[in-house]
């Protein structure tokens, strides 16, 4: 369970490969092991091409209260914290392993309905191929975005969270190795539709982009300001849809601006195409930046 927002249990989390493989469409998942690994509790090491990931033996037992005791020592740590610092230490290690493959990960972050998959939609019809773009998609339920994506031709790993309402670092390593993206490629997580615990979740992404869009009014960067606050990019979506609407992009630039004054801020209209251009031009800059890095 996630202590932070009382969220989720680990076995309603299921990962699920949408549509069959074709031939050849998938790469064998790679053993980042470079000597046999017998299954143990050896920290550090990714299973099947996986990012490493921590096995916690044993469990801690959560209390009531909201702390743990942590076993053997019985020590007393603050559950969320606790969670939090978990999932840091796992998200580092997925940016590692994204780093030695050079794959940019952009985490999309939005309310239910901003239209972040009408905007993958959109984005892999008209540049999918170009970056070698594949999906991780998070969802309480169903396989609907997933079997969306599925039928743009692109690659996508839906990852049903039950009752969790964020993806966190370690279903991020266990979707990568489902995903087994190709070096030099991008991916976009669609996160869980929800203004809040994602943005507290790190998934080692490279890219923090939160959508809102015009029919959700100006106020939401000022009610939730830990959402805004944390994105890298924040784009103002369904501008088609201004001319019907009693609202001004500039209420939302200048409400962005006050809890982050260094996300940078695009506005578009997924269904129409207006300022996708330049969303693309965001993409481009990502992979360009990642590839010419040394790895
Ligand atoms: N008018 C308009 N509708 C949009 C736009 N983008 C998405 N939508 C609609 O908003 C609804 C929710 O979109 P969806 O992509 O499923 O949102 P998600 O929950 O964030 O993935 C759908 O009916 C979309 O057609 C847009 O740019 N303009
Ligand atoms: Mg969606």
């Amino acid at each position: 369970m996630c202590a932070t927002c009382g969220c989720g249990h680990e076995e309603q989390i299921r990962f699920t490969t949408v549509g069959a493989p074709e031939p050849g469409q998938y790469r064998q998942p790679e053993h980042l092991e470079d000597h046999p690994h017998p299954h143990s509790h050896e920290h550090g090491h990714g299973h099947h091409g996986e990012p490493a990931r921590e096995h916690e033996h044993p469990h801690p037992h959560p209390h009531p209260n909201g702390s743990v005791h942590s076993q053997p020592s019985g020590r007393t740590v603050p559950l969320a914290q606790r969670i939090l610092a978990k999932n840091d230490q796992q998200a580092d290690r997925n940016r590692a392993w994204l780093a030695e493959r050079q794959v940019a990960v952009v985490n999309l972050m939005s309310a239910p309905g901003s239209g972040k998959t009408t905007l993958l939609e959109r984005t892999i019809a008209e540049v999918g191929p170009r970056f070698g773009l594949s999906v991780i998609e998070g969802d309480q339920e169903t396989l609907l975005d997933g079997e969306r994506i599925r039928a743009t031709g692109c690659r996508v790993v839906q990852i049903n969270t039950g009752a969790g309402c964020h993806l966190d670092a370690d279903m991020m390593a266990r979707g990568l190795a489902e995903l087994a993206p190709s070096p030099g490629s991008l991916v976009v997580v669609e996160n869980v539709g929800n203004l809040v615990c994602p943005a507290l979740f790190d998934l080692g992404e490279t890219y923090r982009v939160v959508v809102t869009s015009v029919t959700e009014g100006a106020d939401k960067p000022l009610k939730y300001p830990q959402m805004f606050a944390v994105a890298d990019l924040v784009l103002i979506n369904k501008s088609d849809l201004l001319p019907y609407l009693d609202v001004e992009v500039s209420e939302f630039e200048k409400n962005v601006r006050q809890v982050n004054p260094a996300a940078q801020l695009l506005t578009l209209s997924a269904t129409h195409g207006d300022g996708m251009i330049a969303w693309y031009g965001r993409l481009e800059l990502l992979v360009t930046r990642l590839t010419a890095a040394p790895p």
